[in-house]
């Protein structure tokens, strides 16, 4: 059944590719291969060349594109690219996650599997809530920022532009960490975190300070 389906070329083909392309549904995306600097025999989708393969793909063979990239700033880098060359930005939410109907994610972003979005919040563009991670209530995840699994934001969180939270990290309500921040794996946020801090442990402390 093709009706509705989006035709997306992946970029990148390692661990966090795969893991999108087994929480995307394929009634709704279909990922015609990737796109690498070098193949991954271990992605079971058609290997397509690098990044020069793009614009020609974006004519012949995809409307859509996903980047797949653990990495924040590249994330945001080839979200920008794609952009520009005239490709939509494909969604990925695992049908075992749960968004209220209530959240909104944006284009670019994975919602992986078990992760819960609930009400009121916001995923940004390129953001990805991995597996089990959850976001409460009026909760905003930026651009391009990164809940590692088992992430657990309380309500009304903001979690700013390409921050990083690492596995099990937990934060209180109502704590804003700025963007380009990191959360070590772990931690326990109860303050706010300044811009490009790294905090860790705890409760959670500035790296610098601990
Ligand atoms: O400029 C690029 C580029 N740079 C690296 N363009 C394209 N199209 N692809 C690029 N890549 C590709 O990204 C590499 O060739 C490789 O296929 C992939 C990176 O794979 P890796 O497994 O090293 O990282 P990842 O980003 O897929 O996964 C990381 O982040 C996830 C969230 C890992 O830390 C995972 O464990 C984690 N779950």
């Amino acid at each position: 059944m093709s009706l509705g389906t989006e035709k997306v070329v992946m970029i990148g083909g390692g661990g966090h590719a795969m893991s999108c392309l087994d929480a995307a549904d394929p009634r709704r995306l279909e990922f015609v291969g990737y796109v690498s600097p070098k193949p991954d025999e271990r992605l079971p989708l058609p290997y397509l060349g690098g990044d020069d393969v793009l614009e020609e793909l974006q004519r012949t063979a995809a409307t859509s594109a996903f980047v797949a990239l653990g990495d924040n700033t590249a994330r945001r880098s080839l979200c920008e690219v794609v952009t520009r060359m005239g490709f939509e930005l494909a969604t990925v939410v695992a049908d075992t996650a749960r968004v209220s109907p209530y959240a909104s994610v944006a284009p670019g972003a994975a919602v992986l599997h078990g992760a819960l979005v609930g009400p009121r919040s916001e995923i940004g563009t390129g953001a990805v809530v991995n597996t089990a991670a959850s976001v409460d209530h009026d909760c905003v995840v930026g651009e391009y920022a990164h809940l590692a699994p088992g992430t657990h934001l309380a309500g009304g969180v903001h979690v700013g532009e390409g921050s990083f939270a690492g596995v099990g990290a937990s934060v209180i309500p109502d704590v804003r960490i700025g963007p380009w921040a990191v959360v070590g794996a772990g931690a326990v946020v109860i303050t706010h975190v300044p811009p490009r801090e790294t905090v860790v442990g705890a409760p959670a402390r500035s790296r610098r300070r601990s």
